[in-house]
């Protein structure tokens, strides 16, 4: 192979087979039918309450129920798959009991799994909210330090941790990505920094798994916003080059009332997140 075909090789790459996490979710209910391109076979879970009713889209899908929580599950989930796209979770602040069975204990299961069974290459959904308390007039890059911004926050910058202990001892391959905000549109003045589109999403993803090389790499998941609070230099070797932007959301929002100046949405990068808890049972 020259060295041209090998450096392009990733944009026609396939597994032949991918599990994807979190299925049932906002983002995965999106991205399940982008993935027949990206494997043969794709398997789709989420906790069987969520599958539930949930059939395959097509002869390339196969549909399970499981629980994070459950490491024989989790292992049995995983094996035959070549690589992980790792969404489930409780993806919002959540007292610290929720928060360790679904994603302290559950990244840890998927490691493990992925270890055992010869994973090549996993994606973390990581969040904007490993580095929540940044300012927005802050401009930052995945080798500041991390500043989480509650239990969730705590949670994603552990599950980062998790796969570069994975990649330095085991080798398995990851890439976390520190997803802004994902979703159809951008709602807030907040959300014009952070959003991404599905479209940006499927790009980042695409080199994610199938650029050779990556050890663990830390990316923030964004698209090209005129407002912008991080810097993507140390992921440059994945080639990401978003094509979409939350300028078109501009006007709508910009019409919504100004939060006051010292409220968290206008000051922090993590916004409200950062203010919520404490979630104490002890408290009278
Ligand atoms: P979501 O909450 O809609 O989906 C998460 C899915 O995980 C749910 O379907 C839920 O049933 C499943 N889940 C929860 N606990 C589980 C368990 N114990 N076992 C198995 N599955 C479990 O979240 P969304 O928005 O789709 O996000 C997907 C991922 O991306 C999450 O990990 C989230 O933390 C991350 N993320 C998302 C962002 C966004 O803007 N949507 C921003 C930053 C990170
Ligand atoms: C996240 O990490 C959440 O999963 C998502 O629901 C949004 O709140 C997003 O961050 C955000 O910061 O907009």
């Amino acid at each position: 192979m020259s060295a041209e075909t090998e450096r392009d090789a990733w944009q026609s790459a396939r597994f032949s087979r991918l599990l994807l996490t979190g299925a049932a979710g906002g983002v995965g209910r999106q991205l399940r039918p982008r993935l027949a391109s990206f494997a043969e076979r794709v398997r789709v879970a989420d906790l069987a309450a969520a599958m539930q009713g949930v059939t395959p889209a097509g002869a390339h899908e196969e549909v399970l129920g499981c629980d994070l929580a459950d490491r024989a599950a989790v292992d049995a989930m995983v094996a035959g798959c070549e690589a992980i796209i790792h969404l489930g979770g409780v993806s919002v602040e959540r007292p610290f009991e929720e928060i360790l069975e679904a994603n302290i204990k559950g990244v840890f299961h998927i490691y493990e799994a992925a270890r055992r069974h010869g994973v090549k290459r996993v994606i973390f959904a990581s969040s904007n909210h490993v580095t929540g308390f940044y300012r927005q007039d802050e401009r930052i890059d995945a080798h500041d330090l991390k500043r989480p911004d509650g239990y969730y926050g705590l949670s994603k910058s552990y599950g980062e941790d998790m796969a570069q202990f994975y990649f330095d001892r085991y080798g398995v391959e990851t890439v976390s990505i520190r997803i802004g905000s994902i979703f159809p549109e951008a709602t807030n003045r907040r959300m014009l920094a952070s959003w991404m589109s599905m479209d940006d999403f499927e790009q980042l993803l695409r080199r994610a798994l199938f650029i050779a090389g990556v050890g663990h790499t830390i990316v923030y998941g964004m698209s090209a916003n005129a407002k912008t609070w991080w810097d993507n230099r140390h992921a440059a070797h994945l080639g990401y080059a978003p094509k979409d932007s939350s300028e078109i959301f501009c006007a709508k929002v910009e019409a919504q009332p100004q939060p006051a100046a010292d409220d968290p949405v206008a000051t922090l990068q993590g916004g409200a997140f950062t203010a919520a808890g404490p979630f104490d049972p002890l408290a009278d």
